[in-house]
């Protein structure tokens, strides 16, 4: 009850404009706005596709307060900006939203809460924190599960990722689509990192999920679970060591400000997730229901998109500002492979041994195994 009213004053308030909190003005420049990780250009992105589809003039007049962890130079913003230019052209500009980044109304719990409760209209999550709604989506927190991208959308976008969606009902929110938040690399400000032996004793912050507390206990790390809001400066003043993150998250959250060493670890591929208020859902025309879904399927596509560009990109520009990047070779991500093999063990069990042999056989189809 506490975090709700939280939740609903912190959201109030930033929707007021207190506590300094505006909707971030338009990236015109293609997401080289504030909190752009110190990029001199910003990454060649591709354009997002011309919009298309019917346009529904008539109708009730909303506007959707959207809620991200991430900066406006993310991909996971730029992405929100086409939802957002989607919605308003095919209302006829009855729907509008208001984008707020940076955890500016709350963490990703905190965001969700606010779905629940009706305080705010949009969030877009990591798997790993709605775990704690939906148990089975800790599946995508298993260590190494998908070798490529094209595993993993084959898994998203099958019946097994519509039936996660599909458990969100009775939740009070309603899950749209899943997109890219991206592999994940380990970064610290202590050691280069060649190996699990390197890793033993770091204080790493891991997201508030125990199935990734489980894989930094088995590297023999000192892990802390986090709201990702708090990571940079938890860095700063020292009171964690190291963090994991995608590469465009790194750079665009300056993570390389307070972060000597990377390493390619690629532990965990995470997922995002788009999600709406079911209250506000069920107050939506039928014709605006399909709108907001294709929105955010075309939205979210176009993101899965810019997240690959942006990788690469991402990994050059931080060794530009002097992180030392890691490239581990096969040797080497097969000791990780083998050091994180004993969370199978724990978490199979625990997350449905069904599931998990499901998903691992669909991976050996696409990947040729
Ligand atoms: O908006 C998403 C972020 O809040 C967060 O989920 C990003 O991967 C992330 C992390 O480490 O928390």
């Amino acid at each position: 009850m506490l975090v709700g009213l939280m939740v609903s004053a912190i959201v109030f308030m930033v929707a007021c404009g207190g506590f300094g909190g505006e909707p971030a003005e338009d990236q015109a420049d293609g997401g080289n706005g504030e909190g752009n990780g110190g990029q001199e250009e910003g990454p060649d992105l591709s354009s997002p596709p011309e919009i298309e589809g019917d346009v529904v003039s008539e109708g009730e007049e909303s506007t959707i307060r959207f809620g991200i962890g991430l900066a406006e130079s993310s991909p996971q913003y730029i992405s929100v900006e086409y939802f957002r230019d989607i919605l308003e052209e095919r209302t006829d500009g009855r729907i509008s939203v208001d984008i707020f980044p940076n955890s500016q109304v709350g963490d990703d719990n905190e965001m969700m809460d606010g779905l629940q409760s009706g305080t705010l209209e949009m969030t877009y999550p990591s798997t790993s924190p709605a775990a704690t709604i939906v148990p089975e989506l800790a599946v995508f927190d298993l260590p190494f599960l998908f070798p490529s991208r094209e595993s993993a959308y084959e898994v998203l976008d099958s019946e097994i990722g519509q039936e996660m969606l599909d458990s969100f009902e009775g939740t009070g929110i309603k899950a749209l689509y899943f997109t890219e938040n991206g592999y994940r690399q380990l970064t610290n400000s202590q050691t280069e990192i060649q190996g699990p032996d390197d890793v033993g004793g770091l204080r790493v912050r891991v997201m508030e999920n125990e199935v990734q507390l489980s894989i930094w206990n088995a590297l023999g790390a000192n892990p802390t679970p986090m709201a990702f809001g708090e990571v940079f400066s938890a860095m700063e003043q020292g009171v964690v060591d190291g963090q994991e993150n995608p590469w465009s998250t790194i750079l665009t959250s300056n993570f390389a400000e307070v972060q000597q060493y990377g390493a390619e670890t690629r532990h965990v591929y995470t997922p995002f997730m788009i999600m709406i208020s079911q209250g506000f859902w069920d107050g939506l025309s039928p014709e605006d229901q399909e709108i907001v879904q294709e929105a955010a399927e075309q939205s979210g596509d176009y993101e899965r998109m810019i997240s690959e560009e942006y990788d690469e990109y991402s990994k050059e520009q931080l060794a530009e500002q002097g992180m030392e990047i890691s490239e581990l070779d096969e040797q080497q991500l097969a000791e990780f492979q083998d050091a994180t093999e004993p969370v199978y063990d724990e978490w199979a069990p625990r997350i449905g041994e069904d599931l998990v042999q499901d998903i691992q056989d669909m991976v050996d189809e696409v990947e040729g195994q």
